[in-house]
């Protein structure tokens, strides 16, 4: 009888230090996993992650068609039309022949991201299509070539930057203009070509690291094929590339591939560059996911349904108006997160009324309430049916998007969390009262719009007594 209770105890004894003797053991040696096992928390990295919102632009000859091809509208994101169409490669960059955008002004681009409240522009370099926005030596697809005939990509940086904006830049690996590209590496021939591709990757990421010193981060796109995965190392070199090159600069989790093959998270669960970028039209869940509150990330959004590139028609998709955008912002920083809203100008250079609307709407909540956004992050409060907490420091803001039925706003604090103030962004003050432990209950606000109730709150006391401040 004695034996198999002492197996129990000892089995069950193990089982409790477990997930201790395994913690921070990893289980394959990697040289080119995770280069570091704590967040990256230099200046540039603050800078990133304080901004907390910025805008996506893609912009490319996709951006022409607009989601027509030979008169058939295809539904699908615009900047695949290439693919959906089935349009042969050399026809596809022929159009380059119209890339002439007439109505494109680089500092009217900039007043509108600036005036938004964006703090940042991640700018598609090269999309899947191949076509660069800078004249590259490395192709003849790019802006060269064109009867523009501008540096494109350069106007941009040099006018976000004069806004006091950081660029960004997006590149997909992934490229259908060159032939050396292989999603598969099955014979001598396609590794060949691909270490081709490699150099000529090598050889476009030097030149936009070079010519344009300022940019803040790389954000890698179509790095999902079977040989870009089957070259981990070579994703490792190209961020460190980078590094080397532009000091302080961000990179995103998508480039990277480890040697077994595993992207974003190495083998051992390890988050490799510098921010996750899994989230693409989606977003974690505030219950369950609240493990991604302890790491750097950012998602990215479109206003249709999926439509990056401009598409002529967007009847086709539910459209998200403006304080749905700003939802999907908050929800971010609430969970200490970034979040990237995507504009996709047209062919001529010039945003549609929608997304102008989109970027007043967004540029006039963020000129009041933006300090509820910029440098805030998770409060550690529990999800609230009324919106979201955003935090800095002993400021909790509450960001009300859900008018309840009563006129009071439940907040639970996490234990041992005192209340001390509520008040209005503009300083007013609003009425609540402790209603339990760790319970308070702050009345709400007459408003057709989201708005913020900044909370003062004292993380170092005991229980709080009752207090009846309710007006
Ligand atoms: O630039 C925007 C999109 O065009 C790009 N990322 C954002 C920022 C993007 N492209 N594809 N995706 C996102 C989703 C990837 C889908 C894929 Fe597939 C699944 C690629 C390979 C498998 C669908 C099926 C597309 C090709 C085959």
């Amino acid at each position: 009888m004695k034996h198999p209770l002492r197996l129990t105890a000892c089995l069950l004894l193990a089982a409790c230090f477990l997930p201790f003797v395994s913690h921070g053991e990893e289980k394959y040696e990697l040289k080119y996993g995770a280069q570091r096992t704590e967040k990256r928390d230099d200046e540039a990295m603050r800078r990133f992650r304080d901004h907390r919102v910025g805008a996506f632009i893609h912009w490319g000859l996709y951006s022409m068609a607009g989601g027509e091809w030979k008169g058939k509208i295809y539904p699908g994101a615009a900047e695949w039309l290439k693919a959906w169409a089935k349009v042969p490669s050399d026809e596809w960059l022929a159009q380059m022949d119209r890339w002439n955008p007439t109505g494109f002004d680089a500092r009217e681009w900039a007043r509108m991201m600036k005036a938004a409240g964006f703090r940042y522009v991640k700018i598609t370099t090269k999309h899947h299509e191949g076509f660069c926005l800078w004249p590259s030596a490395t192709t003849p697809y790019t802006v060269a070539n064109t009867p523009c005939g501008r540096d494109l990509l350069g106007e941009l940086v040099k006018a976000f930057n004069d806004e006091g904006l950081d660029v960004h830049f997006y590149f997909s690996v992934m490229d259908w203009s060159n032939p050396d590209y292989r999603t598969q590496l099955n014979c001598r021939e396609d590794s060949t070509a691909f270490e081709r591709f490699k150099r000529f990757t090598e050889a476009q990421l030097r030149e936009l690291a070079t010519r344009y010193p300022s940019v803040k981060d790389f954000w890698f796109d179509g790095t999902w094929d079977a040989s870009v995965k089957g070259n981990g190392a070579w994703t490792l070199q190209l961020e460190n590339m980078l590094k080397d090159l532009v000091p302080g600069v961000t990179v995103n989790s998508r480039l990277r591939a480890d040697e077994r093959g595993s992207r974003h998270f190495d083998s051992n669960g390890r988050l490799m560059g510098d921010y996750e970028s899994g989230y693409e039209r989606r977003l974690p869940d505030p219950v369950r996911d609240l493990q991604v509150t302890l790491r750097d990330w950012e998602a990215c959004m479109t206003v249709p349904e999926n439509q990056w590139g401009y598409h002529k028609d967007w009847s086709l998709s539910y459209v998200k108006p403006p304080v749905e955008v700003l939802r999907r912002v908050v929800h971010a920083v609430s969970m200490g997160g970034n979040m990237a809203v995507n504009f996709g100008p047209d062919g001529t250079g010039r945003f549609r009324q929608e997304e102008k609307e989109l970027a007043d709407w967004l540029g006039n909540w963020m000129r009041h309430n933006g300090e509820a956004i910029y440098g805030c992050g998770y409060a550690g409060f529990e999800k609230a049916d009324w919106g979201y907490y955003t935090r800095k420091g002993d400021t909790v803001y509450m960001i009300v998007f859900n008018q309840p039925f009563g006129a009071r706003l439940r907040v639970k604090t996490p234990a041992g969390t005192a209340v001390r103030g509520a008040s209005l962004i503009d300083g007013t003050p609003v009425g609540f009262m402790e209603t339990a432990r760790d319970e308070y209950n702050v009345n709400t606000v007459e408003s057709s719009e989201p708005y913020v109730i900044r909370l003062t709150v004292d993380a170092g006391s005991a229980e709080g007594k009752y207090r009846d401040a309710l007006t």
